[in-house]
């Protein structure tokens, strides 16, 4: 029997998803963007979402099974809490009215478990093609499979997909997963067409199935799927920047000469005409030969169309992005915020993954801040192991002033604790490293923890700069979340620079008075405990300062020293009285 300790997140799909999604700095709000879901979907002449449970044209069999488990009708997802999302999603799919679920794991059944779920026939004589889709979330903890059937007379039945493939222990799909199979050379033109979901397992995870649909594809559909040109930059764009499209022909017959069009920011369209075939289902990539000027720092708008000619679904003929041109400039007026949902802007941040073990920093829906969306690393036993950062995207900031960066940090569970250390870098590399934000901290709480730090820049040290989130493992399964970052504007920089060989702290170890000498005034000084929460900051006076810390309880400390021209960090032992 497993045991909940044992459950692991499937990061990889989630991580490398949303660097996907950060390449091309791809927002999708807004009426006029388009998901990944509809991109192969045009309008299905059968369709089931499960809005009233299972349909009673619909069997939900047990195929004589020892456990005599069935599937069955939910809005909430398997009833046993993962690490991972136990729920289907509800972004692209009507989850939110209810999905079909084989919730092995909440049966705690023994023996075999062997059940399906099949429609009742559905007339596909007129069709001289069938496509099936669906939406699906499948976990595997060992040996289950969830199979789907075709057949056109409910007793022969092709094999179509396995929901398990490629799955090792512990791994998910995507979630949701969708589905597009072309299913023609069984369905068309056949009168009684029956779709079977088959699980098979024993005491395993669970497969969630949502959405289903069966469609033809259209003579005449073309649409854009992407927008690859042009894409956020630290440096200003120029006046001519290419803009390069994605188109795809999503029908069965050829595609050519037809109108695309490009907005950007809301001034006039540039509509072209493209007269190269794309091949039924092949993608075109397309440079417009009227360039945009994107020399004006920063953020901008494109909307780019297709115009076809009878086109059978006007649904995937748009798709819009938003894009920097410069850094994100923070100054008396605007900030940097970032939350981590669809709708922001999240081009140009970076995970970078030192220990090289393809598991990283990425997006989660699990326990965000605000919103539905945090940044987040996890690891689990039994390979735990962390040393990855999450680097922001470019901030243009000026030394004349003094910004403040906050944020707010949790674990999953104080089971799954981590060290967490912020710092400010010139390029998305810690070796470029020029001040600590926060130094290195135990982090194991299940609390949302704001962590508010200042940052200061020497001399002449204005321009791009980068944050980056640094997390390490302790001794068990690691997490850190973060969420609801903030940069802004706290005043001019009027403090003067440290002296770093004059600096002393004495006594070392101490009783609790703490005396620091060689330091000019106005320094700020802050005192850390070792889970990184501040017990103590105060402002120097000339020359010397005393450090009251004889309230606190024995351990090592971090005091630091922040100035215009640096931040210093000097350990502190507290022995008590
Ligand atoms: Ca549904
Ligand atoms: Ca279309
Ligand atoms: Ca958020
Ligand atoms: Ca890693």
């Amino acid at each position: 029997m497993k045991k909940f300790i044992t459950y692991s997140f499937v990061f990889l799909l989630c991580a490398s998803s949303a660097m996907a999604a950060n390449s091309f700095g791809k927002k999708k709000n807004g009426t006029a963007r388009h998901t990944h879901q509809n991109d192969l979907l045009t309008v299905p002449f059968y369709s089931e979402d499960f809005a009233s449970g299972l349909p009673g044209s619909w069997q939900n069999i047990d195929n004589g099974s020892t456990a005599n488990v069935l599937w069955r009708y939910t809005t909430t997802g398997a009833m046993n809490g993962f690490p991972f999302a136990n729920a289907l999603s509800n972004v692209g799919t009507t989850a939110s009215n209810g999905y079909m679920i084989f919730d092995s794991d909440s049966a705690a059944a023994s023996g075999g478990e062997d059940a399906s779920i099949i429609s009742g026939a559905i007339d596909c004589s007129a069709k001289t093609n069938v496509h099936l889709t669906f939406n699906e979330y499948f976990a595997q903890f060992n040996v289950s499979q969830g199979i789907v059937w075709v057949s056109n007379d409910g007793s022969t039945w092709t094999d179509i997909h396995h929901a398990e493939a490629g799955l090792a222990t512990d791994q998910t799909t995507a979630n949701p997963f969708a589905q597009d199979i072309d299913i023609s050379s069984i369905a068309a033109g056949q009168a009684t067409v029956y779709i079977q979901f088959e699980w098979i397992g024993e005491f395993e995870y669970f497969w969630m199935v949502d959405d289903i649909g069966l469609y033809e594809v259209a003579a005449s559909d073309g649409g854009v799927i992407n927008i690859t040109a042009p894409v956020s930059s630290c440096s200003l764009l120029s006046n001519a920047e290419a803009v390069t499209i994605d188109i795809k022909n999503f029908a069965t017959a050829d595609l050519d000469s037809f109108a695309v069009s490009y907005v950007l920011d809301n001034q006039p369209a540039v509509v072209e005409t493209v007269y190269t075939t794309i091949p039924a289902g092949d993608t075109l990539s397309y440079t417009f030969t009227t360039t945009a000027d994107l020399s004006a720092g920063g953020a901008h708008n494109i909307l780019a169309s297709t115009g076809v000619a009878s086109d059978a679904d006007n649904s995937n003929d748009q798709i819009a992005i938003d894009l920097y041109s410069g850094p994100h400039v923070v100054d008396q007026v605007t900030p940097y915020t970032q939350g981590f949902e669809a709708v922001e802007d999240q081009s140009g941040w970076a995970a970078v993954d030192v220990d090289a073990d393809n598991v990283t920093w990425g997006l989660s829906g699990i326990l965000p801040h605000t919103g539905t969306s945090c940044a987040d690393y996890v690891h689990e036993l039994p390979t735990n192991g962390a040393n990855d950062y999450y680097f922001s995207t470019c901030l243009g900031l000026d030394a004349a002033n003094v910004y403040q960066l906050d944020f707010y940090y949790r674990n999953f569970s104080p089971a799954y604790q981590a060290n967490m250390e912020v710092i400010l870098c010139t390029s998305q590399d810690a070796s470029t490293m020029v001040s600590t934000l926060v130094p290195t901290m135990l982090v194991n709480t299940a609390n949302w923890t704001l962590s508010s730090s200042t940052i200061y820049l020497p001399d002449g040290a204005s321009g791009n700069y980068f944050i980056g989130w640094h997390v390490t493992q302790q001794d068990s399964s690691t997490d850190l979340k973060i969420d609801d970052i903030n940069v802004y504007y706290n005043g001019p920089n009027a403090l003067p620079a440290i002296n770093t060989s004059a600096l002393a702290l004495y006594p070392n170890p101490s009783n609790g008075l703490v005396h620091v000498g060689g330091i000019r005034e106005l320094t700020e000084i802050t005192v850390y405990d070792m889970l990184g929460k501040t017990v103590l900051s105060q402002t120097a006076t000339a020359g010397a300062s005393v450090l009251d810390l004889s309230k606190q309880a024995q351990g090592v400390y971090s005091v630091v020293f922040r100035s215009e021209a640096t931040s210093l960090t000097k350990q502190l032992i507290i022995t008590g009285k």
